[in-house]
Order: C-alpha cells, then sequence, then structure tokens
C-alpha cells in the first residue's frame, strides 16, 4: 500500500518535472531527464510512457507560450517526444531480454488506418508489446488499407494492433478490420485482431463492433493478452 503510494508520488513529481522541460521545448533535456529516471529504477518503462510521455502528450495547453497549443507546437511536442522513445529504445531491449532471451511470443504488427495521423500512441503500444515478450512490426501512420493487409501475408503475426485516435478514423478503421477477418478466413491465419487507441475510450463495445477481437487501452491490457499467448523457442 505504502510502496503504490510512493511510486504515485514519484511519478506525479517526474512528470510536473518533465512538462517543465517538454513545455520549455528543451529536448536534450527530455532525453536526459528520462533516461536518469529508468537509470534511477524508480519509475520502468510502462510507468514512463503510460504516467508521464503520454499525459505530456494530451496536454492541449502550451505553458511556455501561454496560450492554447497550435498544430506546429504539437508538431514539435511530439518530435520531442519521439525523440525520447527512440532514445529509451536501448533500455526497452534490455528490459526485453531480462524477461527472456532465446524465447518469443511471436510476430506482431501495429498499423494506423488510412488517414490516421496520430502515431505516438501506436508506437508506445509497439514497444509495450515489445516488453511482453513480441517481436513488434511498428507499420505507423496513415497506412493504405492494402499494404496493412500486404504487411501482415507476409509477417504472419500473432496479432495485428489498429491504433485508432481520432474518432474521424473509425471508418477507415472498421474496412480494414472487416478486410483482415476476411484475410484470416482465407488464408486459415489465426491472427488477433487488437484494436485500441483513444476512438475506443468512450464505448467498451466499439471495437467488437467494428469485427476487432480484443479491445487493449494499457499496458495492464496488452499484459493480459500476453499471459494467453505461449512462448516459444527461436
Ligand atoms: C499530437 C496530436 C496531433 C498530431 C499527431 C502527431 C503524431 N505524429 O502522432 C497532429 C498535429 C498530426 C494532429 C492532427 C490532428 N488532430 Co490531433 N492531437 C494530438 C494530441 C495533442 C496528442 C495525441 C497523442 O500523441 N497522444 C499521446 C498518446 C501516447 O496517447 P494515446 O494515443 O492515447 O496512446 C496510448 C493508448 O491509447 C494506447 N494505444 C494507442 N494506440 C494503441 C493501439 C493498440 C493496439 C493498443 C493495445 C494500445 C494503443 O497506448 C498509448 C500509451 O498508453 C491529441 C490530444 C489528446 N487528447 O490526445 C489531439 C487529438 C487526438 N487530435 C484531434 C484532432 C481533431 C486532430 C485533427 C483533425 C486537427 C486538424 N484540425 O487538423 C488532425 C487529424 C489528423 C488525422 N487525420 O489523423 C482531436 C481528436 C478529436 C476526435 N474527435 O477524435 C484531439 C483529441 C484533440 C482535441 N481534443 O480536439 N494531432
Amino acid at each position: 500500500m505504502e510502496d503504490h503510494a510512493n511510486r504515485t508520488a514519484a511519478i506525479a513529481d517526474a512528470y510536473a518535472a518533465f512538462l517543465r522541460l517538454l513545455d520549455s521545448e528543451d529536448k536534450y533535456g527530455c532525453v536526459l531527464f528520462a533516461l536518469s529516471t529508468l537509470a534511477s529504477e524508480e519509475i520502468d518503462i510502462p510507468s514512463l510512457y503510460e504516467g508521464i510521455l503520454a499525459p505530456a502528450a494530451r496536454e492541449l495547453r502550451c505553458t511556455f507560450r501561454n496560450r492554447p497549443l497550435c498544430v506546429w507546437e504539437e508538431h514539435v511536442r511530439t518530435s520531442i517526444l519521439r525523440t525520447v522513445l527512440e532514445c529509451c529504445y536501448p533500455e526497452l531491449i534490455k528490459a526485453r531480454r531480462q524477461v527472456a532471451t532465446h524465447q518469443t511470443k511471436g510476430s506482431g504488427i501495429i498499423v494506423c488506418p488510412t488517414e490516421e495521423y496520430h502515431e505516438l500512441g501506436a508506437r508506445m503500444a509497439a514497444d509495450l508489446f515489445t516488453l511482453q515478450g513480441f517481436d513488434v512490426v511498428f507499420v505507423g501512420a496513415n497506412t493504405p488499407q492494402q499494404d496493412i493487409l500486404d504487411a501482415v501475408a507476409v509477417t504472419s503475426p500473432v496479432f495485428v494492433g489498429v491504433s485508432v485516435t481520432s474518432s474521424y478514423n473509425l471508418i477507415p478503421a472498421r474496412r480494414v478490420i472487416q478486410q483482415l477477418v476476411r484475410l484470416r478466413t482465407d488464408k486459415g491465419a489465426a491472427f488477433t485482431i487488437i484494436a485500441g487507441g483513444q476512438a475506443f475510450t468512450k464505448d467498451a463495445t466499439l471495437a467488437s463492433s467494428l469485427g476487432a477481437d480484443v479491445l487493449a487501452l494499457s499496458y495492464a491490457d496488452i499484459c493480459r493478452f500476453a499471459e494467453e499467448t505461449p512462448w516459444y523457442s527461436h
């Protein structure tokens, strides 16, 4: 109980400190902060992502210039956050190897449907699946439907993660999920279709109504899916 309270307080402090650096667009400061936070072992990668980086990305005010965030500032913030993620990648792989060195849960693929330009959440989800033992192919933003189907046919994944942030992009999401279901039937494949991202947060039935098998919104959900997936040796 006390441990949990200490951890929550540590994350809240770290969030406030990180936000100051991000608001002042101090890219180097943000990278150093994230790496030193992980090195201190006070905060692990999932907590860094879900407790600090994701909420910082979702801030809609530019406190630095004291006005509502505009598109170019959003781009600057996203770019800084992407650099932070990339710099944490070696730490992610180190943590992944501590879980299991010569075993995998199979490959997975993370895509954003056509017109979905938000990809930071998808990128974080890709890392969180990696941490849980999957070999993840991150395809990312605004991917044409046929390319998604081709990528799945080529990589034979155990899961396909479809990330949707903006509710405007639920129509292309539905189309691609329907095509994935058809591909699975035609090829006799067994991949799980996992829907995730902010567009699904308000309605728990939406993902299944689009045809997805699983709704995953958090690291806890990713862990649950991973627990049901067996390890096998390389
Ligand atoms: C940054 C940003 C942008 C950037 C994106 C840059 C990039 N390369 O990613 C840019 C400038 C491109 C952009 C554009 C637009 N944006 Co925008 N954007 C945002 C903002 C500020 C942050 C998004 C973000 O990065 N979040 C952080 C990530 C880490 O969080 P996350 O996505 O929730 O991901 C987590 C989980 O959901 C989960 N997850 C995500 N995907 C998946 C997938 C799987 C399989 C799993 C398991 C888990 C999972 O894991 C992540 C880690 O925990 C949000 C505000 C907000 N509230 O989020 C608005 C927001 C999403 N945008 C919005 C809008 C309206 C737009 C535009 C239409 C604006 C415009 N007028 O042009 C365009 C649309 C572009 C398009 N066609 O997609 C609205 C959406 C409203 C709605 N009804 O859906 C928001 C909510 C802002 C608002 N309140 O109005 N945007």
